[in-house]
């Protein structure tokens, strides 16, 4: 076969071959077997060097159309495919536009912190000051100098969980005190009067701990927020207006306020505090068990115990402190049956708020 023959047969080959190919990388290797360095073309090309002078232009203008021939080929071929990947990519990447949108529901605070927020605004209102305090707690800032006796039932480990056991092998340093869970923010307020001289006015909110099982009354760990006022001259007066205040900004203005006489050790004396229905107005209905009031805070003057464990004096300064529960508060004023409902997690239950 001469020259141009084989150079004829190759182009008709190659033309196959690029019209075969469905992607870019097997035309690539197409251009390669036939137009590269060691392809066959080439090949070809290289056994001109031995013909004889007057046969070469000839077989040079045969080669050069051969090779243009395939170079357009490859060319228009390459389009072809990459318009059909295009094509294919399109198609897969198709977005449906009159599919229905996916509900997206926007966050929102939780209603135990909005009930926080609300009573929080009330006291800044009046002065008082945000302090915070550490959740892992020291036994001597949880109950000793808040005038818990070493007996107090408040103090067993049925009541209050400890972190730290001091009576095992793996016992503490020595005269350090046991760690528990705080079971109120009032120590909290310990440490501020500890640091802070009269006149004290500070609101402590934050999660407290009680060893309880979760019931439609109780969780093992709630949001209590505890006030507190030190100052010259301060009266049970004082105690009894700032609670009335406080139920009528959080409950509304028609709401009537209570004390009744009670028990804590940090304050003497010491008072409950009932804010009347708001189902019944206080004539007595099933939702305050016939009662016409319910049970919402607990209060007292400080204790001169108390002030005597953070050196204030007794005798210059008197003082009163409260505290509540944020899930109370919240379930009384939206007529929520069961506190759990605050921490399952039901989103059909918190989105309503
Ligand atoms: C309550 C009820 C009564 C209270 C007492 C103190 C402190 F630090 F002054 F002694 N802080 N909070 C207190 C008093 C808390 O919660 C039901």
């Amino acid at each position: 076969m001469s020259i141009v023959d084989e150079l004829r047969a190759l182009e008709v080959e190659a033309l196959g071959a690029i019209g075969s190919v469905s992607d870019l990388p097997a035309l690539e290797d197409v251009r390669i077997a036939f137009l590269g360095k060691k392809g066959s073309l080439t090949a070809v090309l290289r056994g001109l060097g031995s013909l004889p002078a007057d046969e070469r232009p000839a077989v040079g203008k045969v080669s050069n159309e051969v090779r243009e021939a395939l170079e357009r080929a490859l060319e228009a071929r390459k389009e072809e495919l990459a318009g059909a990947a295009m094509a294919d990519r399109f198609i897969a990447e198709a977005v449906d536009v009159t599919l229905p949108g996916r509900l997206r529901l926007p966050g929102k605070r939780h209603l135990i912190n909005q009930t926080v927020d609300d009573i929080v605004k009330v006291f800044l209102g009046l002065g008082y000051k945000i302090a915070e305090g550490p959740e892992a707690e020291l036994d001597y800032y949880n109950f000793t100098a808040l005038n818990h006796p070493p007996e107090h039932p408040a103090r067993a480990a049925t009541d209050t969980f400890y972190l730290r056991d001091l009576s095992g092998d793996t016992a503490a340093i020595e005269g350090e005190s046991d760690v528990l869970l705080r079971t109120h923010t009032s120590p909290v307020q310990v440490r501020v009067m500890e640091r802070q001289q009269p006149p004290i006015y500070v609101l402590a909110p934050g999660k407290v701990y009680r060893r309880d099982v979760a019931d439609p009354s109780h969780l093992p760990q709630f949001t209590q927020i505890e006030g507190l006022v030190v100052d010259e001259g301060i009266t049970f007066g004082d105690l009894k207006g700032t609670l009335e205040h406080f139920v009528r900004e959080i409950f509304g203005p028609d709401r009537k306020v209570r004390l009744r006489p009670h028990f804590f050790p940090f304050t003497e004396p010491s008072a409950e505090v009932d804010v009347s229905c708001g189902m019944c107005g206080g004539s007595g209905c099933r939702s305050c068990s016939g009662e016409g009031w319910l049970e919402v805070l607990g209060s007292g003057m400080v204790d001169p115990n108390v002030f005597g464990y953070v050196g204030i004096d007794p005798e210059r300064y008197t003082g009163f402190a409260f505290g509540v529960g944020a899930e109370r508060v919240a379930a009384l004023k939206y007529g929520i049956p069961d506190l759990r409902l605050f921490v399952d997690g039901d989103m059909r239950f918190l989105r309503q708020f």
